[in-house]
Protein backbone atom coordinates (compact mmCIF):
# COMPACT_ATOMS: atom_id res chain seq x y z
CA UNK A 1 0.00 0.00 0.00
CA UNK A 2 0.89 3.42 -0.88
CA UNK A 3 1.93 5.21 2.17
CA UNK A 4 0.50 9.07 2.23
CA UNK A 5 2.95 10.85 3.99
CA UNK A 6 3.83 14.48 4.45
CA UNK A 7 4.89 17.34 6.59
CA UNK A 8 2.63 20.43 7.66
CA UNK A 9 5.85 22.43 7.59
CA UNK A 10 5.57 24.44 3.94
CA UNK A 11 9.61 24.11 3.36
CA UNK A 12 10.07 20.21 4.79
CA UNK A 13 10.08 17.64 2.41
CA UNK A 14 10.86 14.80 4.54
CA UNK A 15 11.48 11.54 3.95
CA UNK A 16 12.39 13.08 0.34
CA UNK A 17 15.54 15.22 2.46
CA UNK A 18 15.91 15.34 6.01
CA UNK A 19 13.87 17.10 8.72
CA UNK A 20 13.50 20.98 8.41
CA UNK A 21 13.69 20.69 11.78
CA UNK A 22 16.32 18.65 12.14
CA UNK A 23 14.63 16.15 14.52
CA UNK A 24 16.57 12.62 13.62
CA UNK A 25 13.53 10.56 15.32
CA UNK A 26 10.11 11.29 15.28
CA UNK A 27 8.49 14.69 13.96
CA UNK A 28 5.46 15.97 15.21
CA UNK A 29 4.82 17.60 12.27
CA UNK A 30 5.37 14.98 10.21
CA UNK A 31 2.00 12.89 9.47
CA UNK A 32 1.05 9.08 8.37
CA UNK A 33 -1.45 7.18 7.58
CA UNK A 34 -2.05 4.76 10.76
CA UNK A 35 -1.44 1.66 9.43
CA UNK A 36 1.89 2.74 7.57
CA UNK A 37 2.60 3.99 11.08
CA UNK A 38 5.72 1.03 11.52
CA UNK A 39 6.97 1.96 8.36
CA UNK A 40 6.95 5.73 9.30
CA UNK A 41 9.12 5.25 11.99
CA UNK A 42 11.64 3.50 10.15
CA UNK A 43 12.22 5.82 8.28
CA UNK A 44 13.12 8.30 10.71
CA UNK A 45 15.81 5.87 11.33
CA UNK A 46 16.97 4.84 8.13
CA UNK A 47 20.37 6.97 8.52
CA UNK A 48 20.91 10.37 8.02
CA UNK A 49 19.69 11.87 4.98
CA UNK A 50 20.90 14.73 2.72
CA UNK A 51 18.80 18.43 2.74
CA UNK A 52 18.28 17.72 -1.01
CA UNK A 53 17.25 14.94 -2.90
CA UNK A 54 20.10 15.28 -6.16
CA UNK A 55 16.59 15.93 -8.23
CA UNK A 56 15.89 19.14 -10.31
CA UNK A 57 15.80 21.54 -7.62
CA UNK A 58 12.27 24.00 -6.71
CA UNK A 59 12.56 27.40 -5.34
CA UNK A 60 12.94 26.17 -1.86
CA UNK A 61 15.79 24.21 -2.61
CA UNK A 62 17.90 26.76 -3.95
CA UNK A 63 19.32 28.48 -1.20
CA UNK A 64 21.22 24.97 -0.05
CA UNK A 65 22.99 26.75 -3.61
CA UNK A 66 22.44 30.33 -2.91
CA UNK A 67 23.86 30.66 0.87
CA UNK A 68 27.00 32.12 -0.89
CA UNK A 69 25.74 34.22 -4.15
CA UNK A 70 23.08 34.15 -6.06
CA UNK A 71 23.61 31.73 -9.13
CA UNK A 72 23.62 32.93 -12.50
CA UNK A 73 20.46 31.19 -13.87
CA UNK A 74 20.15 30.30 -17.47
CA UNK A 75 16.44 30.79 -18.34
CA UNK A 76 15.91 28.06 -21.42
CA UNK A 77 12.31 28.96 -23.39
CA UNK A 78 10.91 27.55 -25.71
CA UNK A 79 7.28 25.83 -26.79
CA UNK A 80 6.57 22.18 -26.34
CA UNK A 81 8.75 19.74 -27.78
CA UNK A 82 11.30 22.21 -29.45
CA UNK A 83 14.05 20.78 -27.71
CA UNK A 84 14.91 22.12 -24.26
CA UNK A 85 15.51 18.97 -22.33
CA UNK A 86 17.13 17.34 -24.63
CA UNK A 87 19.69 20.50 -25.03
CA UNK A 88 20.04 20.39 -21.37
CA UNK A 89 20.87 16.47 -20.99
CA UNK A 90 23.59 16.78 -23.87
CA UNK A 91 24.72 19.66 -22.32
CA UNK A 92 25.78 17.39 -19.19
CA UNK A 93 26.86 14.69 -21.53
CA UNK A 94 29.32 17.05 -23.11
CA UNK A 95 30.45 18.25 -19.35
CA UNK A 96 30.75 14.59 -18.74
CA UNK A 97 33.30 14.34 -20.86
CA UNK A 98 35.50 16.89 -19.85
CA UNK A 99 34.80 18.95 -22.73
CA UNK A 100 35.35 22.27 -20.17
CA UNK A 101 38.99 22.08 -20.09
CA UNK A 102 39.28 22.91 -23.91
CA UNK A 103 37.25 26.38 -22.90
CA UNK A 104 39.58 26.92 -19.58
CA UNK A 105 37.37 25.95 -17.41
CA UNK A 106 36.27 22.84 -14.76
CA UNK A 107 33.32 20.84 -14.01
CA UNK A 108 33.41 21.43 -9.74
CA UNK A 109 30.34 19.66 -9.06
CA UNK A 110 26.22 19.60 -8.92
CA UNK A 111 23.63 19.11 -6.41
CA UNK A 112 21.20 17.46 -9.11
CA UNK A 113 23.07 15.06 -10.76
CA UNK A 114 19.97 12.76 -10.46
CA UNK A 115 18.52 15.45 -12.29
CA UNK A 116 21.06 15.52 -14.92
CA UNK A 117 21.21 11.64 -15.28
CA UNK A 118 17.39 11.65 -15.76
CA UNK A 119 17.73 13.83 -18.97
CA UNK A 120 20.77 12.47 -20.37
CA UNK A 121 20.48 8.89 -20.11
CA UNK A 122 18.35 7.91 -23.10
CA UNK A 123 20.51 10.05 -24.85
CA UNK A 124 23.64 7.99 -23.70
CA UNK A 125 24.82 5.11 -25.82
CA UNK A 126 24.10 2.44 -23.10
CA UNK A 127 24.63 -1.19 -25.59
CA UNK A 128 24.47 -1.89 -29.66
CA UNK A 129 20.69 -2.66 -29.42
CA UNK A 130 19.28 -0.04 -27.31
CA UNK A 131 20.25 3.51 -29.33
CA UNK A 132 19.63 6.53 -27.56
CA UNK A 133 16.24 8.12 -27.47
CA UNK A 134 15.08 11.39 -26.50
CA UNK A 135 14.48 12.78 -22.76
CA UNK A 136 10.59 12.17 -21.35
CA UNK A 137 7.96 15.48 -21.59
CA UNK A 138 8.70 17.67 -19.23
CA UNK A 139 5.28 17.88 -17.63
CA UNK A 140 3.43 20.89 -16.46
CA UNK A 141 1.97 19.60 -13.60
CA UNK A 142 5.04 20.68 -11.54
CA UNK A 143 4.08 23.29 -9.69
CA UNK A 144 4.90 27.01 -10.24
CA UNK A 145 8.37 27.01 -10.41
CA UNK A 146 10.61 25.44 -12.95
CA UNK A 147 12.76 22.52 -12.62
CA UNK A 148 16.43 23.86 -11.62
CA UNK A 149 19.55 22.09 -12.98
CA UNK A 150 22.59 23.23 -11.31
CA UNK A 151 26.22 23.50 -11.86
CA UNK A 152 29.35 24.65 -10.28
CA UNK A 153 32.16 25.85 -12.55
CA UNK A 154 35.95 26.71 -11.82
CA UNK A 155 37.28 29.21 -13.90
CA UNK A 156 41.46 29.68 -14.73
CA UNK A 157 41.60 31.25 -12.20
CA UNK A 158 40.07 28.74 -9.76
CA UNK A 159 37.47 30.95 -9.20
CA UNK A 160 33.99 29.06 -8.98
CA UNK A 161 30.55 30.02 -10.51
CA UNK A 162 27.27 28.19 -9.80
CA UNK A 163 24.81 27.96 -12.49
CA UNK A 164 20.99 26.80 -12.26
CA UNK A 165 19.47 26.20 -15.84
CA UNK A 166 15.95 26.10 -16.17
CA UNK A 167 13.92 23.10 -17.80
CA UNK A 168 10.35 24.69 -18.14
CA UNK A 169 7.59 22.59 -19.89
CA UNK A 170 6.55 24.80 -23.22
CA UNK A 171 2.82 24.96 -21.95
CA UNK A 172 3.91 27.71 -19.42
CA UNK A 173 5.75 30.05 -22.12
CA UNK A 174 2.50 29.32 -24.81
CA UNK A 175 0.59 30.96 -22.21
CA UNK A 176 2.97 33.64 -20.67
CA UNK A 177 3.39 35.00 -24.52
CA UNK A 178 0.19 35.44 -24.76
CA UNK A 179 -0.83 36.67 -21.72
CA UNK A 180 1.92 37.25 -19.17
CA UNK A 181 -0.60 37.49 -16.29
CA UNK A 182 -1.95 33.92 -16.74
CA UNK A 183 -2.53 31.78 -14.18
CA UNK A 184 -1.16 28.80 -16.48
CA UNK A 185 2.48 30.49 -16.83
CA UNK A 186 3.71 29.32 -14.16
CA UNK A 187 7.10 29.49 -13.62
CA UNK A 188 7.59 30.82 -17.04
CA UNK A 189 7.13 34.75 -14.90
CA UNK A 190 9.58 33.02 -12.64
CA UNK A 191 11.99 32.61 -15.30
CA UNK A 192 11.32 36.34 -16.77
CA UNK A 193 12.39 37.43 -12.90
CA UNK A 194 14.94 35.62 -12.08
CA UNK A 195 16.82 34.77 -15.72
CA UNK A 196 20.35 36.48 -16.10
CA UNK A 197 20.75 34.98 -19.68
CA UNK A 198 17.73 34.06 -21.98
CA UNK A 199 17.86 31.14 -25.13
CA UNK A 200 14.66 31.27 -26.94
CA UNK A 201 14.46 27.97 -28.46
CA UNK A 202 13.13 28.26 -32.02
CA UNK A 203 12.30 24.38 -33.32
CA UNK A 204 13.33 23.80 -37.05
CA UNK A 205 11.10 20.43 -37.04
CA UNK A 206 8.05 23.06 -36.76
CA UNK A 207 8.96 26.15 -38.93
CA UNK A 208 9.50 23.55 -41.64
CA UNK A 209 6.18 20.85 -40.76
CA UNK A 210 2.93 21.82 -41.73
CA UNK A 211 2.02 23.82 -39.16
CA UNK A 212 4.96 26.40 -39.76
CA UNK A 213 2.60 29.58 -40.27
CA UNK A 214 1.09 28.96 -36.56
CA UNK A 215 4.73 27.91 -35.03
CA UNK A 216 6.03 31.11 -36.33
CA UNK A 217 3.14 33.26 -35.38
CA UNK A 218 4.10 31.83 -31.69
CA UNK A 219 7.89 31.90 -31.85
CA UNK A 220 6.81 35.78 -32.68
CA UNK A 221 5.04 35.97 -29.68
CA UNK A 222 7.48 34.66 -27.52
CA UNK A 223 10.41 36.94 -29.10
CA UNK A 224 8.09 40.23 -28.29
CA UNK A 225 7.69 38.84 -24.74
CA UNK A 226 11.36 38.21 -24.35
CA UNK A 227 12.06 41.63 -25.57
CA UNK A 228 9.58 43.37 -23.22
CA UNK A 229 11.45 42.01 -20.25
CA UNK A 230 15.18 41.31 -20.97
CA UNK A 231 16.41 44.48 -20.10
CA UNK A 232 20.07 44.20 -20.84
CA UNK A 233 20.17 40.57 -20.42
CA UNK A 234 21.91 38.77 -22.96
CA UNK A 235 19.58 36.74 -25.47
CA UNK A 236 20.28 33.87 -27.61
CA UNK A 237 17.95 32.83 -30.38
CA UNK A 238 18.51 28.56 -30.12
CA UNK A 239 17.42 27.46 -33.99
CA UNK A 240 17.34 23.19 -32.36
CA UNK A 241 17.27 20.39 -34.60
CA UNK A 242 19.14 21.69 -37.82
CA UNK A 243 19.21 17.96 -39.38
CA UNK A 244 16.02 19.39 -40.25
CA UNK A 245 15.85 21.85 -43.31
CA UNK A 246 13.55 25.35 -43.02
CA UNK A 247 12.70 27.61 -45.45
CA UNK A 248 15.36 30.56 -46.19
CA UNK A 249 12.45 32.78 -45.96
CA UNK A 250 11.43 31.33 -43.23
CA UNK A 251 14.28 32.07 -41.52
CA UNK A 252 15.26 35.22 -42.91
CA UNK A 253 11.62 36.38 -41.52
CA UNK A 254 12.40 35.21 -38.17
CA UNK A 255 15.81 36.27 -38.09
CA UNK A 256 14.96 39.87 -38.59
CA UNK A 257 12.01 39.70 -36.38
CA UNK A 258 14.65 38.94 -33.99
CA UNK A 259 16.99 42.07 -34.49
CA UNK A 260 14.35 44.36 -35.02
CA UNK A 261 13.06 43.59 -31.35
CA UNK A 262 16.26 42.34 -29.54
CA UNK A 263 19.36 43.82 -31.57
CA UNK A 264 21.87 42.40 -29.40
CA UNK A 265 20.66 39.18 -29.46
CA UNK A 266 22.86 35.86 -30.65
CA UNK A 267 21.65 32.79 -33.05
CA UNK A 268 22.77 30.12 -32.54
CA UNK A 269 21.96 26.39 -35.05
CA UNK A 270 22.26 23.45 -33.34
CA UNK A 271 21.36 19.51 -33.19
CA UNK A 272 21.96 16.61 -30.78
CA UNK A 273 21.61 14.28 -33.30
CA UNK A 274 24.35 14.11 -35.54
CA UNK A 275 27.49 13.00 -33.55
CA UNK A 276 30.37 15.48 -34.41
CA UNK A 277 33.55 14.23 -34.54
CA UNK A 278 35.32 17.32 -32.60
CA UNK A 279 32.85 18.14 -29.81
CA UNK A 280 34.54 21.18 -28.76
CA UNK A 281 33.81 22.67 -32.27
CA UNK A 282 30.44 21.75 -32.63
CA UNK A 283 27.85 24.64 -32.33
CA UNK A 284 26.39 22.94 -29.57
CA UNK A 285 29.49 23.23 -27.39
CA UNK A 286 29.83 26.73 -28.49
CA UNK A 287 26.55 27.88 -27.38
CA UNK A 288 27.44 26.70 -24.29
CA UNK A 289 30.18 28.79 -23.59
CA UNK A 290 28.94 31.01 -24.58
CA UNK A 291 26.19 30.74 -22.46
CA UNK A 292 28.60 30.35 -19.10
CA UNK A 293 30.77 33.18 -20.06
CA UNK A 294 27.56 35.50 -20.27
CA UNK A 295 28.16 38.33 -17.09
CA UNK A 296 25.17 39.31 -14.73
CA UNK A 297 24.37 43.03 -16.30
CA UNK A 298 25.24 45.55 -13.32
CA UNK A 299 24.70 49.13 -12.91
CA UNK A 300 27.98 50.97 -12.99
CA UNK A 301 28.01 53.53 -10.35
CA UNK A 302 30.12 56.33 -11.48
CA UNK A 303 32.96 56.63 -8.69
CA UNK A 304 33.26 59.81 -6.82
CA UNK A 305 35.79 62.23 -8.52
CA UNK A 306 36.67 64.04 -4.62
CA UNK A 307 39.61 65.41 -3.14
CA UNK A 308 39.94 63.30 -0.39
CA UNK A 309 39.78 59.71 -1.10
CA UNK A 310 38.94 59.04 2.80
CA UNK A 311 35.03 56.90 2.22
CA UNK A 312 34.52 59.18 5.86
CA UNK A 313 35.00 62.29 4.01
CA UNK A 314 34.07 61.42 0.74
CA UNK A 315 30.63 63.05 0.23
CA UNK A 316 31.38 66.35 1.98
CA UNK A 317 34.41 66.82 0.14
CA UNK A 318 34.69 68.62 -3.08
CA UNK A 319 34.67 67.26 -6.49
CA UNK A 320 37.10 67.94 -9.38
CA UNK A 321 35.64 68.79 -12.61
N1 LIG B 1 15.63 15.68 -35.48
C1 LIG B 1 15.89 16.11 -34.26
N2 LIG B 1 14.96 15.96 -33.31
C2 LIG B 1 15.23 16.42 -32.07
C3 LIG B 1 16.49 17.02 -31.74
N3 LIG B 1 16.44 17.39 -30.42
C4 LIG B 1 15.23 17.02 -29.96
N4 LIG B 1 14.50 16.42 -30.95
C5 LIG B 1 13.10 15.92 -30.92
O1 LIG B 1 12.32 16.82 -30.13
C6 LIG B 1 11.51 16.07 -29.23
C7 LIG B 1 11.26 16.89 -28.00
O2 LIG B 1 12.45 17.14 -27.35
P1 LIG B 1 12.45 17.69 -25.85
O3 LIG B 1 13.89 17.97 -25.53
O4 LIG B 1 11.69 16.80 -24.94
O5 LIG B 1 11.66 19.06 -26.06
P2 LIG B 1 11.09 20.07 -24.94
O6 LIG B 1 9.63 19.79 -24.84
O7 LIG B 1 11.34 21.43 -25.53
O8 LIG B 1 11.85 19.83 -23.68
C8 LIG B 1 12.29 14.79 -28.99
O9 LIG B 1 11.47 13.73 -28.64
C9 LIG B 1 12.90 14.56 -30.34
O10 LIG B 1 11.99 13.88 -31.14
C10 LIG B 1 17.48 17.17 -32.79
O11 LIG B 1 18.58 17.70 -32.61
N5 LIG B 1 17.10 16.70 -34.03
MG1 LIG C 1 11.15 19.35 -21.78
Amino acid sequence: MTTDVSCNQDFCFFPDTSCHLGNAAGCPNFSKQADDQDKGNATFTEGRRLAWTGMAMGHTDVAYVAGNNKPFTVGVIGPENAGKTSLLGAWYLLVGKGLLNSAGLKFAGSRTLAGWETLANGLRWTNAKTPPSFPAHTASNSGRAPGLLHLTINNEGNLSKDYLFTDAPGEWFNHWANNVESKMAGGACWIADNADVFLIIADSEALAGKDKGNARHELQLLINRVATICRARPVALVWTKSDVQVDENMRDAVQKMLLRHIPAAMTFTINIVDGDENLSQSTLFKLLHWTLGCNRTKTIIKPLQATSQDPLFLFGSRYHE
